[in-house]
């Protein structure tokens, strides 16, 4: 069987990358449909599935497509997942607009693809999430996690192309000895580490660390699994990287954890220190596993506590390929 595919949004960097994991997984495609704003329609885009005219987003006749992945914005989300499901299409949701919503399952198909039923609307994790996410239950599940401190590096991607094409064109005039500036970032990224991404909550944090926390409780069910977050964007193009510091119900062992790690679907051990090999950016970008290393016993919490480093790609792990592996699972 094969299925009628639409991207919403398809001309973002997310957009973009469906279309690669959909093509390089096999994924079974009748027919490969692409939408946009308006000032997109009409144009064509080159694919690994052939030449395709772009439609208008805001037109689409869901009862024409199987599956839909939107990737555009919160508010499009609202307003056309009902039009979508209702005509009898899935909705594979890459925005934050339903994720909290208990009637709709956040999903890390690794961990909860129970959760999706019989639902229509599904809803994608948030980037940082998702890249924690497998590594983090793994050692859950096996040495029952009490507390979890993270700390996050993470790449212009997160912000789209126009975050990508900000911190290359903010390089090169730092460089170049021209004025730096900003429209995408609080503060110019190029050669900048800057501890805010998304808006500030009422708890002093902000809404991207508060997503982690939302959305590994409910990904995890564990509505009170105690997690708290730093994040921080840094000039990298395109992976997200996390320190992670966990405390733990039972003795936790690095020796089995690496174990443990070297076998789950999703990650890719990179932890020989003595090699200098550990997960960094350069080597986790357009890699579908998370790289996971630097695991160690954690000082501050001793034999009940645990430390590693994380390295996903923002837009597959983060993005598009847990959104095409949410729609395989269906
Ligand atoms: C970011 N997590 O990195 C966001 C993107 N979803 O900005």
């Amino acid at each position: 069987m094969s299925y009628k595919v639409g991207i919403m949004g398809a001309t973002g960097a997310v957009g973009r990358e469906i279309i690669d994991v959909l093509h390089n997984r096999n994924f079974p495609v009748e027919q490969l449909r692409l939408f946009a704003s308006v000032r997109s329609a009409g144009k064509t885009m080159e694919t690994p599935f052939g030449e395709i005219t772009i439609e208008n987003a805001d037109l689409a006749d869901y009862s024409e497509l199987d599956i839909a992945f939107f990737a555009i914005s919160g508010g499009w989300s609202q307003e056309n997942a009902e039009k979508a499901t209702s005509a009898g299409c899935y909705v594979i949701d890459n925005s934050s607009a339903f994720r909290y919503d208990e009637n709709v399952p956040l999903v890390v198909p690794e961990i909860n693809s129970d959760a999706i039923g019989e639902s229509k609307l599904i809803a994608n994790p948030n980037c940082t999430t998702a890249i924690a996410a497998i590594p983090l239950y793994t050692l859950h599940k096996e040495f029952g996690v009490k507390k979890v401190l993270i700390s996050t590096y993470q790449a212009t991607s997160g912000a789209g192309a126009a975050g990508m094409d900000e911190l290359a064109a903010e390089t090169r005039n730092y460089l170049d000895g021209k004025e730096v500036g900003n429209k995408v970032f609080a503060y110019p990224i190029a050669f900048n580490a800057i501890p805010h991404i998304d808006s500030f909550q009422d708890n002093d944090y902000t809404r991207e660390e508060m997503k982690v926390v939302w959305e590994t409780r409910k990904i995890f069910n564990e509505p009170d699994m105690p997690i708290s977050c730093t994040c921080v964007r840094i000039p990298t193009m395109r992976v997200h990287a996390e320190s992670i510091i966990i405390e733990t119900e039972k003795p936790v062992d690095p020796a089995k954890a690496k174990e443990l790690l070297s076998s789950v679907e999703g990650v890719e051990l990179k932890d020989d220190i003595e090699n200098n090999v550990y997960p960094m950016p350069i080597t986790a970008t357009k890699k579908y596993d998370v790289e996971v290393g630097r695991i160690r016993q954690n000082i501050v919490f001793g034999d009940h506590g645990l430390e590693f480093f994380v390295c996903g790609d923002q837009l597959l792990k983060g993005a598009a390929l847990n959104a095409v592996q949410i729609a395989e699972k269906l």
